[in-house]
């Protein structure tokens, strides 16, 4: 049980408690206490277990010994009682996007809606639109909302599986009869969703490592365990194979299922015209007389191909295989290349740290410098700042970085792009920050050209140094609004603005597919992890990799350059950068 998962069930009872037309003071009670739980200070999770959390402001007599009944058990009675007298199907609804308690709320009283077959079912026949507070737009966003949960059901964002992965990998990296490990498909090509996770290890005993992977902790049921391969659902709900071969077939089936699928039919036809057949067991002659070659890693085969060794995060055809034969591959930037980054957020606007506390976490991460970039005031749903808490910040920043003893603080905002493509600070103001990010946070639903023409009318500021999360999408939950990206890209090059590879596990925005063509204008990527909380600066080992996979060098990554080398820069007129 940890602090999510205990805010998470607050939130949960506050919502059943909700529907069942309790007490509204009662519900906001639990409401409120999912939100303490989650920004207290302190490890909540033992505070509870020991009895600890007395005098806490937002948490109340029956929540305290609710808390302390879930650290110590991991459940709690009441809740179970509660979700008893729903359908389980009525969580469904909660994962909707747009779809709060009040509205689920009335779809429930008035229509009986409790599960997303009736909500559908209801919405097709108009039944929606009608309720008072709905309206046919809310019918047709619901819809379009469940839609995209469908098309999404299967899929996992790769941020968000990362530690999963590198927790199996090492577990199976431990099993005495494992000689070699890996993980491929689009997890190790670092796709920013992944359908399943294809580990692979070398062995001579199959079936005993099938067997004994499918009793991982992190495994829920098996679907099949054979001699070579094992198929499991983890916990998470993600489907898992494991396949087991043969120490001298080993690199074959990394290369096989690595994939892309695209990527391996390019290179197999290329194989058969030097005369070779290659699949997931070897690289043969396609002439009987001859010998097979020696293989013992991967890079032997694209070696014995006539290629450069190619980056897992590149293989998706996309002119990897005839650069390869160039000798024209890029030298893809590296996590320990990064000396800072920028946009972090602190508990003055929506972050969960403070200040000093993500600027503790960057330092041990070994960064020389760190970027702050809290809301602005249109964001006020985030605690956006307003001039005058802007600059006390500021002067804040100035203070803590006096006693740090050269790690950099450099002072920002993420100012928002208002409807129309101004800013939401003036000039002024923007003059006195060292960097600012500027993102678009409402009013999705511009058409292309004047959403792009927005933008575009902010990267013009001076004082813009960078364009945040360029999309806005939500992987697997919310679209990109439309956007002509080959413009923004040519007004970044020609106003000299910084295009962020935003590194937040729901965003990897802007798209990898977009950067060569960025990279190749001169336009400078600063991959930024958006953080909200201390933890979340990790993010940037994930972006990193996401930037691998747009053909981005060491030299095309802003904040791969020293803090002198950023002051400089900073420092310098927009037009000379
Ligand atoms: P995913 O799981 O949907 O995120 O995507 P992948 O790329 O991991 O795809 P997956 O798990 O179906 O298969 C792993 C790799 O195995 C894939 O990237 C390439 C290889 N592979 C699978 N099926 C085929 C196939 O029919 N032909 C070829 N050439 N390769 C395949
Ligand atoms: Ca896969
Ligand atoms: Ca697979
Ligand atoms: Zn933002």
């Amino acid at each position: 049980m940890n602090r999510e998962e205990m805010a998470d069930v607050l939130e949960k009872i506050a919502l059943l408690l909700e529907l069942k037309g309790e007490n509204p003071f009662k519900v906001r009670a639990y409401r409120q206490g999912a939100e303490t739980v989650l920004a207290m200070e302190g490890d909540v999770v033992e505070l509870a277990k020991n009895d600890e959390l007395k005098g806490i402001k937002g948490i109340g007599d029956a929540l305290r010994d609710k808390l302390g009944e879930l650290a110590k058990t991991g459940g709690l009675e009441f809740y179970e009682n509660l979700k008893k007298e729903f359908p389980e199907s009525v969580f469904e609804l909660f994962e909707i996007q747009g779809l709060g308690p009040k509205k689920i709320k009335s779809l429930y009283d008035e229509l009986g809606v409790d599960s997303t077959a009736k909500l559908k079912a209801a919405c097709e026949e108009g039944k929606v639109a009608v309720l008072p507070g709905f309206g046919e737009k809310t019918q047709k966003k619901i819809l379009d909302a469940m839609a995209a949960n469908e098309k999404f059901a299967d899929r996992f964002r790769l941020g968000s599986v990362t530690a999963l992965v590198e927790g199996m990998l090492e577990t199976l990296r431990l099993h005495p009869e494992v000689s070699r490990v890996a993980v491929a498909g689009s997890y190790r090509r670092a796709r920013e969703t992944v359908g399943d996770l294809d580990f692979l290890v070398a062995t001579k005993e199959g079936a005993l490592v099938c067997e004994d992977f499918t009793t991982l902790p992190q495994v829920e049921s098996v679907i099949a365990c054979g001699e070579t391969k094992a198929s499991v659902r983890l916990q998470n709900g993600m489907h898992c194979d494991l396949r087991a071969v043969k120490n001298s077939e080993f690199p074959f089936a990394l290369q096989y299922f690595t994939g892309s699928k695209e990527h391996n039919v390019a290179l197999r036809s290329l194989a058969l015209k030097k005369g070779w057949s290659l699949n997931e067991y070897g690289l043969n002659p396609v002439d009987p007389g001859e010998t097979p070659p020696y293989v013992e890693e991967e890079k032997d085969i694209y070696r014995l191909l006539g290629l450069q060794y190619i980056e897992p995060e590149l293989r998706e055809n996309r002119g990897e295989i005839e650069a390869a034969a160039e000798n024209k591959l890029p030298r893809l930037v590296e996590l320990m290349n990064l000396r800072g980054t920028f946009h972090n957020h602190t508990t003055a606007s929506d972050g969960k740290d403070t200040l000093e506390a993500m600027v503790e976490e960057a330092m041990e991460l070994g960064l020389q410098y760190l970027g702050i970039s809290d809301h602005s005031k249109s964001s006020w749903y985030a605690g956006g700042l307003d001039e005058e808490r802007l600059l006390k910040q500021v002067e804040e920043i100035r203070d803590l970085e006096k006693m740090l003893g050269g790690f950099r603080i450099f002072a920002g905002s993420e100012v928002d792009i208002l409807k129309d493509g101004d800013l939401d600070f003036s000039d002024e103001i923007l003059a006195q920050l060292d960097f600012c990010v500027a993102s678009v946070h409402n009013v999705f639903n511009l058409d292309e050209d004047t959403m792009t023409r927005r933008i575009c009318r902010a990267m013009e500021n001076e004082h813009i140094t960078m364009l945040g999360h360029s999309t806005g999408r939500l992987l697997l939950k919310r679209e990109a609004y439309p956007l002509d990206h080959a413009r923004i890209i040519d007004c970044a090059a020609a106003t000299r603005t910084v295009i962020e590879l935003n590194c937040s596990p729901m965003r990897m925005d802007m798209d990898w597919r977009w950067w060569k063509r960025a990279r190749d204008k001169g336009v400078l990527c600063s991959i930024n992890p958006d953080a909200h909380s201390r933890d979340q600066l990790h993010n940037l080992g994930t972006g990193v990799r996401v930037a691998r996979k747009g053909w981005l060098r060491r030299e095309d990554v802003l904040n791969t350059r020293t803090a002198p080398e950023i002051e400089a820069f900073l420092k310098m007129p927009k037009a000379k950068r």
